[in-house]
């Protein structure tokens, strides 16, 4: 197993350096210093053709002005804040409305658009990259200084473990997710529509117009958000269920995981065969299916288009912070924010 850095740009005299972790049976993973974005995943399918499964650009300037945070680590806080204020121990924030009226991932110098520190990690089990940035006080409109550690780890086993931790000194909000855009299809062959998604959940976020959470929280039972036993992406996506519609035919929905490290949510694509399986200890997953990729890019060759990807976003509940009977993401002074999300690659057996 091994780490290969790679010069591929520079952003304000500073080097951008790509690094790809290879193991032992040939899975790749590209990820890069800026927005530890990354890049591209190489699997193999059933027939043991190695392809990659994430969307992502050939050159970097894309990443720097045109990219829907494709690979990146999204924050301070993931999803939308209503209104892009939010009121902490007695006093109002206010953050940059960067959609519509409201706040989205962690604005518009996110951690998506920074570049971090990297370190490489280089184990008998495990090999990886830890990136590091401490984002100052009143980044973005968000109180405290907030050192932040997210560290990729690629095994034996072809599992890609993601670690948060981060501490701050003074209370804040935080809420870190990772935004790859999968497709199994290998080098984007088909959309998504045809993946099958399960997910181990009961219970999902009701959206209002402006796609955040009303605090309804709604029983998937006999609706298209009922992915206990599995279900074709466009089975569950092409039917009239107003949350369906709401959000431009497609999921961009938190579910609220009934269970944490017990394979709670598989992504499997028949006809190539390759299987992911995510396991987190975090509250509930964003599943977006690119519902609003617009078409004008170019997806390592592939024109873009809706449904090319999906995103299956662990994170804490957004807006928690206008809703009290959501699970807070509020990080206390002095407090460690740690949490852990599992990918592992896999193929059906046939
Ligand atoms: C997801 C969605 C959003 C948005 C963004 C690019 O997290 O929740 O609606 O389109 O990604």
């Amino acid at each position: 197993m091994k780490v290969i850095p790679e010069k591929w740009a520079e952003i304000n005299q500073q080097p951008v350096i790509s690094f790809t972790l290879i193991n032992d049976h040939g899975i790749e993973i590209t990820c890069m210093n800026y927005g530890c974005i990354i890049t591209k995943i190489i699997t193999p399918d059933k027939s043991g053709n190695y392809e990659n499964i994430v969307l992502g650009f050939n050159r970097f300037e894309p990443y720097l002005t045109n990219s829907p945070y494709f690979g990146a680590v999204i924050g301070r806080v993931a999803g939308r804040i209503q209104g892009a204020s939010f009121e902490l121990d007695g006093k109002i924030y206010r953050l940059c409305k960067n959609e519509n009226n409201n706040h989205l991932h962690g604005g518009i110098k996110g951690f998506h658009h920074v570049l971090w520190d990297a370190e490489i990690v280089e184990k008998d089990e495990e090999i990886g990259v830890r990136f590091s940035y401490t984002s100052p006080d009143g980044e973005e409109g968000y109180p405290g200084t907030v050192h932040v550690q997210v560290t990729y780890l690629l095994n034996k086993e072809n599992e890609l473990i993601i670690s948060y931790h981060a501490h701050s000194d003074k209370n804040t909000l935080l809420n870190l997710t990772n935004h790859t855009y999968f497709n199994l299809s290998g080098n984007i062959k088909r959309d998504i529509l045809d993946h099958e998604l399960k997910i181990k959940s009961d219970r999902f976020l009701e959206l209002d117009q402006e796609l955040i959470p009303t605090g309804a929280i709604l029983d998937v039972t006999n609706t298209p958000f009922d992915l206990r036993q599995g279900k074709k992406i466009k089975d569950g996506i092409m039917t009239n269920h107003s949350q369906i519609e709401l959000v431009g035919q497609g999921y961009d929905h938190p579910f609220v995981l009934n269970t944490h490290h017990d394979e709670e949510i598989v992504l499997q694509d028949p006809e190539s065969g390759r299987t992911l399986t995510i396991e987190t200890d975090e509250v509930g997953v964003v599943v977006y299916t690119g519902n609003q990729l617009q078409s004008g890019m170019d997806i390592y060759g592939v024109p873009s288009r809706k449904y090319l990807g999906i995103c299956l976003e662990t994170q804490g509940l957004p807006d928690a912070v206008h809703h009290p009977h959501f699970p807070s993401y509020v990080l206390q002074a002095n407090q460690n924010y740690s949490s852990v999300t599992k990918y592992k690659f896999g193929v059906l057996k046939s």
